[in-house]
């Protein structure tokens, strides 16, 4: 059994790590689309990666790979509705991965507890006042652009500072919105309008991202900068680079982590957890 909702949003006191498994409900993901896009597919995973440890499922019905094009919120709502109440019924913390406040209304009313999106509260400004209404968590994730143009040519001063000032900003203007400070997540956004080196940096710099005071979770897995680091073009042979991604956050204070390979990382996890012990 995963931890409960109070756990989850205790962990960047408590340091009891967060793994977030990842459910794309899509034909078009980078890494998995396709694979659970049929709903008893989708609800064998959910159940697989409970099964290996996951306290939160992340569904997801629209892919935010770079390039990709947006859902509509009809469509992503038709691909929802088995999914969410079988992750439910898996018995982990369920979140759902959109920017549409009436698809996370509907994923809410379907059983979800946790609203995680990439934009932020940008791309609908009814996220927040939605977060607030259902007192549900929110993740607010910092892209640069839109997953449509966000990989041409990103530029930083200094990318830590720059994405720790969003994040910041964001928060506050959930806060403003009635979300309550505990309930609220931030996420540097990794590949998201973010070359290999701005990657690398807000690995290396996470703990700027935690010194403002909120849960961080730290979505790496499988994604382009460990190809380009290791020569892996497969996104499923990047689990190894994607648990040296989660243990170096981790020991810099970060404590959730978005994945699809649940069962390698808890067990990496659950080392790390004894070495800190110790
Ligand atoms: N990354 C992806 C999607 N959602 N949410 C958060 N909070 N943080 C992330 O880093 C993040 C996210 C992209 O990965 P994936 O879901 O594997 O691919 P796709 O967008 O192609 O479905």
């Amino acid at each position: 059994m995963g931890l409960s909702l109070d756990d989850i949003l205790a962990s960047h006191r408590t340091r009891r790590p967060v793994v977030m498994g990842i459910l794309n409900v899509t034909p078009d993901s980078f890494s998995d689309g396709g694979e659970f896009f049929d709903p008893a597919a989708a609800a064998g995973q959910a159940r697989r990666m409970a099964d290996e440890g996951a306290d939160i499922i992340d569904v997801g019905a629209e892919s935010t790979r770079p390039g990709s094009r947006r859902v509509t919120a009809g469509e992503q709502i038709r691909r929802l509705r088995k999914t969410i109440p079988a992750a439910v019924a898996c018995g982990a913390v369920v979140s759902v991965d959109t920017t549409i406040s009436s698809v996370a209304r509907f994923a809410l009313d379907a059983g979800a507890a946790i609203i995680n999106d990439i934009s932020a509260g940008r791309d609908d400004p009814a996220m927040l006042d939605l977060a607030a209404e259902r007192q549900a968590p929110i993740v607010l994730m910092h892209m640069l652009g839109e997953p449509k143009d966000m990989q041409a040519e990103p530029r930083y001063d200094n990318v830590v500072a720059e994405v720790r000032a969003f994040l910041a900003a964001r928060a506050a203007a959930a806060e403003a919105a009635g979300v309550p400070r505990r309930r609220i997540i931030v996420d540097p956004g990794i590949g998201f309008g973010k070359l290999l080196e701005h990657n690398l940096a807000l690995l290396a710099g996470i703990g700027e991202i935690v010194s403002l005071g909120y849960g961080v979770l730290v979505g790496a897995s499988r994604k382009r900068f460990i190809g380009t680091l290791t020569g892996q073009e497969d996104p499923h042979n990047r689990t190894a680079g994607t648990i040296a991604a989660c243990l170096a956050a981790w020991w810099r204070g970060a404590t959730m982590f978005r994945v699809h390979d649940v069962g390698p990382l808890r067990q990496a996890l659950a080392v790390a957890q004894a070495i800190d012990r110790a």
